[in-house]
């Protein structure tokens, strides 16, 4: 496909002031009429191109006279003369009802409802569709009153008023400049839940959440959390809403997570309705996060958006950065640092390794939508994070607060913000833009050596970055490390006349770094609280990690260390049973120290996944993978079983749910007891089995909420057979009818590691309740398969071919969200054979496939080369 390049970015040659949209509702034949004002920026003989895909042009006007004389394309409308200033009056007609790709106006459960970014806004009208083109909209919805009486769009609502025979319309007007993928519109039968907001300068906000009818209740803890991220944001960023309205809709059709419209964000329902009996804690602990994000956008994204989509980052990884910063003052900073960095393991330090690796900025694509990856989100944040880290607390919101005023109102550029710390510093910022366009994730290497006789120790510090796809030689960057010392029975020792933490930065591509005053052969703890996104090879004894583990202040390290000697056994074909001992009496340690919270302990039960080895290792093989994890599982079950089980009786749970941060940490522990317990299921002692079968049975049976139903149901998938099919058909009888659920029914199903989930997964693809076209069942059964390593890839290439079928099936209508499905295929290179050739062959299959969108295209192609 053609690729567009940043080094050829433009401003446009015309510029919108305004923008009045009317909007004649039909399902299947939607009037838009359009008058722009225009006023020409760029050359005299500049022709007007505007954007349009898949409209039906009716009518063009210039100055209220006809014009016929333009050219129409599959993706332009051209007028070649016009003058420098003029209004445009376009009318098209659109067909909701038919658009599956959930981009421009489509239709969710009889409801019009949009998406607009990156670029669905010319699938609704002729316009300049690119984000530095900014304009004040008014917007008229003219509709039928019967099941529309919701007309909803962006900024305040200005009028409504009834138009005879049956019909009504609103009238919306943005006060605010923004780009066209900020412009919304829902239509429909929606319950609504009301509440308020004060600012800090005492302005009234009404907010209003928007559901299903019957939802109401399920949007209070969005509501909540709402609430709490307008807070933050005036607290921690002096962030103001600016707007008398903030409205968010939920709806079930959507490619993504949510939307920040101005003053209209529209989420997938599955993150934003939730109660004990449907959401887990997981859920409601993404809905919090994504609430905060959506609205922090308001500011990082809408008051200062991207001057062209290479500068996605700069919306993206400040506004997860700072909602990764609500969640952590909401939940615990070293937990929430624990589960972020989990996740950029997860998603982003592959994609960084793999053919499909990319900048945060990168310099050229062919369909943007397929760069809404963890990179320019997750790792865009952990730049932020590592600024952060390197300038202090201090000088970040001062630099964050110049940014927001320097730029409010325009399209900024990633120098724009790096500049903003040069600008209340006075010091050079500008190697940090290199995180921003290198790929690939740095190494970094430290050597200490300890001198006792001069009480010193030398850390030898180096970094590198392996080539990636188009970006054969690296440089270096700045990578903040926050270190501290411990003696080796796990207590903290003091440096440089009693310095218990220091921050180095590394520039160059290797340093020295002398600590003095150090009174023993000290334990290094680098890298605390993961202070830059890089991969960390240190040099010691394995005791040191015990050491870590023991008693390391910093609890990120803590965990870390536990990962790290998890991952040494699990890579090991024959681990000496000392080592699997050791680590055993290390996690017992932890599991009864009364100091540490539930929550935390729940993580550090959480071994390496199957994914996270599979980076670790060369080539892969998933089968060993699979075998070496259940088999240790299984020893350390048999090991801690008193421990784990008196720990699993101790939690109590209370006789009314709270979702808050401390309860859902006692529910993820006594899950994850549940879990290490089960996992030494068909080990000889039959009786012992017996026992821990009914254990699981009974928490599932009296389960009294979402998290316990799925941690029961989990357990049982070590045991399978009627016990598991039995919990299954009893969550299908009492869930059949709440799609949200049922989408976690279709997932677990999915997910479970056990050989018989290949057959099952295919029996599902023809189950009655599962629907390709909603994106949530089909990424709840072929995301969930596709992750499932052990199951997906099958040596006979079986996994493959469900996965090539679905994302065929799939692309023909709804290509962006097919093309998030390429990825698991991407790696094949590291696999070994017959794995290997069968994910090659399955990337070829798809390529080979006729009418492939571009989307899919651009991905498989990618993986291939
Ligand atoms: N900014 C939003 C991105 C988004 C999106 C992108 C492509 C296609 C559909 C989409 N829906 C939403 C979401 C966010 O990051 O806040
Ligand atoms: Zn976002």
């Amino acid at each position: 496909p053609p690729v567009i390049r940043l080094a050829d970015y433009k401003r446009p040659d015309f510029l919108i002031p305004t923008t009045e949209l009317t909007f004649d509702l039909a399902p299947t034949a939607t009037r838009v009429k359009a008058r722009l004002t225009l006023q020409r920026q760029g050359a005299a003989d500049a022709p007007l191109v505007l954007m349009g895909e898949r409209l039906k042009l009716i009518s063009v006007a210039i100055d209220g006279q006809a014009v016929t004389d333009y050219t129409v394309t599959d993706e332009t409308l051209t007028i070649a003369a016009v003058p420098d200033r003029f209004v445009l009056d376009t009318e098209i007609e659109i067909n909701p009802s038919d658009n599956k790709t959930l981009e421009g106006l489509y239709m969710s459960s009889g409801r019009y409802c949009s998406q607009c970014e990156a670029e669905g806004f010319r699938k609704i009208t002729y316009y300049l569709d690119r984000p530095d083109s900014m304009s004040k909209y008014r917007v008229r919805i003219e509709a039928p009153k019967a099941g529309l009486p919701h007309l909803l769009s962006n900024g305040n609502l200005i009028e409504t008023g009834e138009l005879g025979n049956g019909r009504h319309f609103a009238q919306w007007e943005d006060p605010f400049n923004k780009p066209a993928y900020l412009f919304a519109l829902v239509a429909g039968e929606l319950d609504v839940l009301e509440d308020s907001f004060t600012t800090v300068s005492g302005r009234e906000v009404a907010l209003r959440i928007y559901v299903d009818t019957g939802m109401r209740d399920r949007a209070v803890y969005a509501m909540d959390a709402l609430k709490r991220s307008m807070r933050w944001d005036e607290e921690a960023y002096g962030r103001e809403y600016d707007l008398d309205l903030f409205m968010i809709v939920a709806v079930r059709d959507f490619n993504f997570g949510a939307m920040e419209n101005k003053g209209l964000n529209i989420f997938n329902a599955s993150l934003l309705l939730a109660d004990s009996t449907t959401a887990t804690d997981l859920d409601y602990e993404r809905i919090e996060s994504v609430v905060a994000h959506e609205y922090f956008h308001n500011w990082s994204g809408n008051r200062v958006t991207c001057r062209d989509w290479f500068q996605l980052c700069l919306k993206e990884g400040l506004t997860v950065y700072r909602d990764q910063g609500f969640s952590a003052d909401q939940r615990g900073h070293a937990v929430q640092r624990i589960k972020d960095v989990r996740a950029l393991r997860a998603r982003q330090f592959p994609e960084d390794s793999g053919p499909l690796a990319h900048p945060a900025r990168p310099s050229s694509y062919a369909k943007i939508d397929n760069f809404y990856t963890a990179t320019i989100y997750e790792k865009g944040a952990e730049i932020v994070g590592v600024l952060r880290t390197i300038v202090g607390a201090d000088t970040y919101r001062r630099a964050l607060d110049h940014y927001f005023a320097a730029n409010d109102g325009t399209a900024a550029t990633l120098e724009d913000f790096v500049a903003s710390f040069s600008a209340v510093t006075g010091e050079d910022y500008s190697g940090m833009l290199d995180w921003y366009t290198q790929a690939g994730t740095p190494q970094l290497h430290i050597a200490p050596s300890y001198d006792s006789v001069n009480q010193s120790l030398t850390l030898h510090l180096t970094q590198a970055t392996r080539p990636t796809p188009g970006q054969p030689t690296k440089t270096t960057l700045p990578i903040p490390i926050r270190l501290g010392l411990l003696s080796e029975a796990g207590e903290t020792l003091t440096f440089n006349d009693g310095q218990t933490e220091t921050l180095i930065v590394l520039r160059d591509a290797s340093q020295d770094m002398v600590l003095n005053g150090v009174a023993e052969q000290p334990v290094v703890s680098a890298l605390r609280h993961f202070s830059a996104p890089v991969i960390l090879n240190l040099d010691e004894p394995e005791n040191h990690a015990f050491a870590r583990l023991k008693g390391d202040p910093d609890p990120f390290n803590r965990w870390e260390a536990a990962q790290g000697l998890a991952r040494t056994i699990l890579l090991n074909p024959e681990p000496a049973q000392a080592q699997i001992d050791a680590f055993a009496a290390g996690l017992k340690a932890a599991l009864i120290d009364a100091a540490l919270e539930p929550a935390f302990k729940a993580l550090i039960l959480g071994l390496p996944t199957e994914s996270d080895l599979a980076q670790s290792i060369l080539p892969v093989d998933p089968a060993f993978l699979h075998a070496s994890r259940k088999r240790f599982k299984a020893a350390l079950s048999v090991q801690l079983k008193d421990t784990l089980l008196a720990q699993y009786k101790i939690i109590v749970t209370p006789d009314t749910f709270s979702p808050d941060a401390q309860a859902a940490g006692d529910r993820a522990f006594r899950n994850a007891l549940l879990d290490l317990l089960l996992a030494g299921h068909s080990r000889a002692d039959l009786a012992d089995d017996a026992q821990m079968i009914a254990l699981a049975e009974n928490h599932f049976g009296t389960a009294t909420n979402m998290t316990d139903m799925v941690g029961g149901l989990i357990a049982l998938m070590h045991v399978q057979g009627a016990p598991y099919q039995a919990a299954l058909d009893a969550f299908y009888a009492r869930f059949r009818h709440e799609p949200l659920v049922m989408d976690k029914w279709f997932s677990l199903q999915a997910t479970c590691p056990h050989p018989d989930t290949l057959a099952r997964v295919e029996a599902l693809q023809n189950h009655p309740d599962f629907d390709a076209r909603t994106p949530n069942r089909w990424r709840a059964l072929v995301g969930g398969f596709a992750a499932n390593q052990s199951v997906f890839h099958n040596a006979e290439g079986k996994g493959y071919d469900v996965l090539v079928k679905q994302v065929l099936m799939v692309d023909t209508f709804n290509p962006m969200t097919a093309a998030r499905m390429i990825e698991p295929l991407s790696r094949f290179r590291n696999y070994v054979s017959p794995y290997k050739d069968g994910m090659q062959k399955a990337l070829e299959t798809i390529l080979a496939q006729p009418n492939l969108s571009k989307n899919v295209a651009e991905l498989a192609g990618k993986a291939l080369n």
